[in-house]
């Protein structure tokens, strides 16, 4: 298509929660992987291209920059193949490939790139028919304040000063670090000693329960790959695929068609069930569509969407299921909540220079770039609220979450705040949420 070269954007969308998604200039570089670990876990690994291409996963945008409409490229089916797309500019002109069935939509409507893909996400969305998402519960998340590290009396603390200071949360989310291992859900790291007790304690103060599971991955290290080497996703030569490293290990991914796997994914959430627990951050759940060998002959996506309707299943249809890590297109209708960005952290710049990594930057970016998708697919979780003294910029991602926040969570240790962060703690976790960002 025609554009003027000196102002047209082309607003790439990636594959996971944590790909970068946002627009560029044309002579922009677009922001890559600096890492094959990074490539495999927060990229699409199989289609990464260099920065010399432009490049969406089932979804890129055009603004000709001339005043003329903008042109989305998109799956035509976005929960069942997903096209890698890309876009180059020659002589004055951007040309568009993909290597599947895509669509072309020429919008000329109002709000330039974001009001396109806010229309085309309405129509996606009607053609499925799918609900408007549930209203969605305030969390408080062991995360951004405690990581691997969390023990069973900071989540008691927490819990305590949650009445005391009259904090309006309905969850508390138990994130990674309950489990012994990557796999092992069942068995409680050394620095909890009774965890079906946590979840009882939780819900006898009046709040929800919930919890964090990688439940697709396998690591290394885990009871799991050692006792199930034959649940693992292979290549054709029988060598499991790697789903990434993380946590000091290699990483391999659940295949979610083998009746060992299923069966074992349903005894944990059934058991998770039977503690009270309602609330699922799903997570790392890229790794169930990994390409690769399963024991039924399906593709990835079919593998993925499978895996994750047998944990709804497991769960119960009133529990509330929130996907991180996660293919976005494919989770279409399959989850109440979705983190749609990279990990916020307490520094403004990633420390690895990829803003697919933890950072104020990489989150907001994305929390923008995909607010169109905010009440159509489901509720938007831009990450957790991190309030106190010791957060760069930290005025700055509290109007993010303000403007751009679904899904409201807090995840600082609740002693550790100061005035101006329980107050803006409050706010966001009391303040309505806007139910569409972009007029439509
Ligand atoms: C728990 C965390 C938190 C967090 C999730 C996820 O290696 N990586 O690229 C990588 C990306 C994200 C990440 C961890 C590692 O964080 O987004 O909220 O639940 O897992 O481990």
């Amino acid at each position: 298509m025609p554009v003027d070269p000196a102002r047209a954007v082309v607003h790439e969308q990636g594959w996971q929660s944590w790909s970068p998604s946002t627009g560029y200039a044309l002579g922009e570089q677009p922001h890559r992987p600096n890492a094959e670990k990074r490539r495999i876990g927060c990229y699409r690994p199989e289609t990464a291209p260099g920065a010399d291409v432009f490049w969406g996963e089932g979804l890129l945008a055009v603004d000709p920059g001339d005043g003329g409409p903008v042109t989305v490229v998109a799956a035509v089916e976005p929960t069942g193949t997903v096209p890698s797309i890309r876009a180059r500019a020659v002589d004055g002109r951007v040309v568009v490939a993909a290597d599947g069935p895509v669509r072309v939509v020429t919008d000329a409507g109002a709000g330039g790139v974001p009001g396109a893909l806010a229309r085309w996400a309405d129509e996606v969305a009607g053609g499925l028919g799918l609900p408007a998402p549930r209203p969605a519960p305030t969390i408080w998340c062991s995360w951004y304040q405690y990581f691997t590290k969390v023990t069973e009396a900071d989540v008691d603390r927490n819990l305590g000063l949650l009445d005391t200071l009259e904090l309006p949360v309905d969850v508390v989310q138990v994130d990674d670090g309950y489990q012994a291992e990557i796999g092992d859900w069942l068995i409680p790291s050394g620095r909890f000693s009774d965890t079906p007790g946590l979840f009882k304690r939780i819900a006898d103060r009046g709040r929800r329960a919930g919890i964090w599971t990688a439940p697709f991955l396998a690591g290394a290290r885990s009871r799991m790959a050692a006792d199930h080497p034959d649940w693992l996703v292979r290549d054709t030569d029988g060598t499991p695929v790697s789903a990434g490293n993380n946590w000091d290990q290699d990483l391999y991914a659940l295949d979610t068609t083998h009746p060992g796997v299923r069966d074992y994914l349903r005894s944990v959430f059934s058991t998770f069930a039977g503690w009270g627990i309602d609330f699922h951050k799903i997570d790392f759940v890229y790794a169930a569509a990994i390409p690769g060998v399963r024991h039924e002959d399906v593709t990835g996506i079919e593998a993925y969407r499978s895996g994750v309707r047998l944990i709804r299943e497991a769960i119960g249809a009133q529990a509330y299921l929130l996907g991180c890590g996660a293919p976005q297109l494919p989770s279409i209708g399959l989850v109440d909540a979705m983190r749609v960005s990279p990990d916020i952290a307490p520094s403004h710049e990633p420390e690895s220079g990829d803003v697919s990594q933890p950072s104020q930057r990489g989150a907001a970016l994305n929390g923008v770039s995909r607010a169109f998708q905010h009440g159509r697919f489901w509720v938007n979780d831009p990450d957790c609220v991190v309030a106190r003294p010791g957060v760069e910029r930290r005025e700055e991602w509290a109007a993010h979450v303000a403007e751009f926040g679904g899904l409201r969570g807090s995840s600082d240790g609740l002693d550790q705040l100061d005035d101006w962060g329980l107050k803006t703690t409050r706010r966001l976790l009391t303040d309505p949420v806007p139910r569409h960002f972009v007029a439509s």
